[in-house]
Order: C-alpha cells, then sequence, then structure tokens
C-alpha cells in the first residue's frame, strides 16, 4: 500500500505504535486528564468521549472498557489502559483512530493542525 495507508501511518512492522502515535496518545490522555493525577476517572473520560464520539460512552461500554483495559482500584483508566484500548481499536480499524485524531486537532499527517479549546466546535469531518 502508498505510505499514507492509515495503517503504516500509525504502526510498525511489528504492529507497535510508532513513536508519533505515542506522543499524540499521551497529549490527548493529558489534556483530558483534568486533575492531572494521570489517571482518567469517570468524568474525564466521558469528557474525552463527547469530544471525539460526539457523546458519552453508554454504561455497557463503560463496564467494558473497565474490565478489558488497565484501570487503578477505583476502576479509573490508567495511561497503559487507555493505550491498550487504542491499539485494540487501531489493530481492527486504523481509520477509526485517525478519524479519532482528527477531532483532536491533528492532520492526515499526524500534525497538530488546529489548537484545541473544550469549547471549540469541530471543523466538520465530513469533508471528503
Ligand atoms: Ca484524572
Amino acid at each position: 500500500m502508498s505510505s499514507d495507508d492509515p495503517f503504516s501511518l500509525l504502526l510498525d512492522d511489528s504492529d507497535n505504535f510508532l513513536p508519533r502515535v505515542e506522543e499524540i496518545l499521551k497529549a490527548i490522555f493529558a489534556h483530558f486528564d483534568q486533575d492531572k493525577d494521570n489517571l482518567w476517572n469517570t468524568e474525564e473520560l466521558q469528557a474525552f468521549a463527547e469530544a471525539t464520539n460526539g457523546g458519552p460512552f453508554d454504561q455497557s461500554s463503560l463496564d467494558e472498557i473497565i474490565e478489558s483495559f488497565d484501570v487503578d482500584k477505583e476502576n479509573r483508566l490508567t495511561f497503559r489502559g487507555f493505550y491498550e484500548m487504542y491499539h485494540i481499536q487501531t489493530l481492527s480499524d486504523p481509520e477509526e483512530t485517525l478519524n479519532d485524531f482528527k477531532k483532536h486537532g491533528y492532520d492526515n499527517k499526524l500534525e497538530l493542525v488546529t489548537s484545541r479549546t473544550q469549547d471549540e466546535t469541530p471543523k466538520a469531518v465530513s469533508e471528503e
């Protein structure tokens, strides 16, 4: 495939995230970690869901995240858990991950093109 296919933008030959993708994941995680404890409580996770998916996770999705990914004993998602969540999504649907990153201001080359603010309405994403 060409060099701009979503899979090769995000993952190396061993299916690990490329360093640039890790940077973006760290930036997104830090952005929504409002109290800076390196964990996402439900409120922080839902703020991320609204910004990314246009609405909060429903209860079954929340339960699934907590069951499937790394959380602390109070069920707060760790960065590792967030990373795992994106890794699984990316292996099955790299375009979805790219679309998510676009909502957070990154372009097709994974460069930050818009500054994020909580209140800003994301640019229309249905341009294609
Ligand atoms: Ca937090």
